[in-house]
């Protein structure tokens, strides 16, 4: 058994003077039962924790680190930037030359606002196609997570589902309002809301592969009907692409599909591991925001410098390297296949998504497909699984309800060992449940 010691004692600390001790509530392991492991430094595919305790990380701080921890791609020319000054309240040419590399990148994206996270990023895109359009209710998927503005946390993924609140308290009734769900995979769902809401609907904002509910692919054509609903009613489609943008591939999800939305939020990778959101649209949209138009947004660190250069390194590494993405598919491609094997020859109930290198095991033998069928997983299962998969060196989402993720820096021997570690825990659970 490894000690944790020390990550107890931080994290008694922690809870001190940080609400739950955590500043982002997944991170806290109280789904698994389990107190946090304190990071204290990653290389590559491994994590290191405070108490010495080394793993392969199969969180990669929720998709930012493609290229692996600590990659010195990220950090070329980043000293300099530093010491030239870490913010100005004034434009820098940085953020030009990092819009410059997503607009050329992103087929939905003529021009892009750079904010700090995915959660500001959503909120700007949903304000600007209420601005837009000049209608008000939005359309979102049950299990969904697009941040946590208060229009977004309504039937949400992520934490909110992780600890049983998919609708937050402290959303006014007000705000909740105007955010229609439909069901992931469902296009009917969506023409049923449409019909029912007629001319009041200003867009539809969709994960295009769902990511916070665990991984769940969209089925062929789902996103095309989107595109043709949304097409139809005058609203506007908005790929969250958070997660999938530069990561399934340097287009995103869109340049994959051919399917393209109105409105493309990005963040993660774009930063390189800095603090990094944005949105973007073709130029008649954008032109709606301030200064240009009435669509107010602003921020007073949104294109940091150092962001900026750590996201330009990065985009220019995955520009250069388009074999880092045939490489993230392979891997996920062989955990796929190594987990259901694993699966099937022990016959415990569990089923494999998987979209490139993003996957998740879910404890529920049907693969999910929405909301509902992510709900019949066995989430105690998935707990004493975390745990003696942590104990044998494998970091893996502290919840059945987030996705694996892989970055350039896992090998086929790092995946290889996590399934034999799987198939060994798998039988060692099912051993416990006879003996019961
Ligand atoms: N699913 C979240 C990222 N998309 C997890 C982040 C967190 O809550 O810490």
């Amino acid at each position: 058994m490894k000690s944790y010691e020390k990550s107890q004692e931080l994290f008694r600390q922690a809870e001190r003077r940080i609400p739950g001790g955590v500043d982002s509530p997944v991170r806290a392991f109280k789904s698994v039962g389990l107190s946090p492991i304190f990071a204290k430094s990653g290389e590559g595919a491994r994590v290191t924790d405070e108490d010495g305790n080394v793993y392969t990380d199969y969180i990669c701080s929720w998709g930012p680190l493609i290229l692996g921890h600590a990659n010195p791609v990220y950090f070329d020319g980043v000293d300099e930037v530093i010491r030239r000054g870490t913010t100005f309240g004034l434009p820098t040419a940085l953020e030009t030359e990092l819009a410059q590399r997503v607009c050329a990148a992103v087929p939905s994206v003529d021009q892009v606002r750079f904010v700090n996270s995915g959660t500001e990023a959503v909120m700007s895109a949903v304000r600007l196609a209420r601005g837009f359009t000049g209608r008000d209710k939005i359309v979102k998927f049950e299990g969904g997570y697009h941040g946590h503005a208060d229009a977004m946390l309504v039937k949400s993924g992520s934490g909110t589902l992780t600890f049983g609140e998919p609708t937050s308290a402290g959303v006014p009734e007000g705000a909740a309002r105007d955010t229609l769900t439909a069901v992931y995979n469902d296009a009917d769902s969506v023409r049923r809301l449409f019909e029912e809401n007629p001319g009041q609907i200003a867009a539809v904002i969709v994960e295009p592969v769902a990511g916070n509910m665990g991984v769940v692919p969209p089925e062929p054509g789902f996103l095309a009907s989107l595109r043709s609903i949304t097409e139809d009613s005058g609203a506007l489609l908005i790929f969250d692409e958070v997660i999938t943008g530069f990561r399934v591939g340097y287009a995103g999800m869109q340049g994959l599909t051919g399917i393209t939305p109105d409105i493309t939020t990005l963040g993660k990778i774009i930063g390189g591991g800095m603090p990094v959101g944005a949105f973007g649209a073709s130029a008649e949209i954008m032109k709606k925001l301030a200064p240009e138009g009435p669509v107010y947004q602003a921020g007073t660190l949104s294109g940091n410098p150092v962001a900026m250069k750590m996201g330009i390194n990065t985009l220019d590494w995955l520009e250069s390297h388009p074999e880092v993405y045939s490489h993230l598919d392979e891997l996920g491609e062989r955990l796929e296949e190594g987990l259901n094997a694993a699966t099937e020859r022990t016959g415990i109930p569990a089923s494999v998504t998987r979209f490139g290198g993003m996957t998740t095991l879910f404890f529920t033998p049907e693969r999910p497909t929405d909301f509902d069928s992510v709900m019949n997983s066995d989430t105690k299962l998935y707990a004493r699984y975390f745990t003696k998969m942590l104990d044998r060196g494998f970091l893996l989402p502290p919840s059945q309800y987030e996705g694996i993720f892989v970055s350039d820096a896992h090998t086929d021997a790092d995946v290889d060992s996590l399934v034999s570690a799987a198939e060994e825990v798998f039988n060692e659970l099912l051993a416990e449940d006879a003996q019961a």
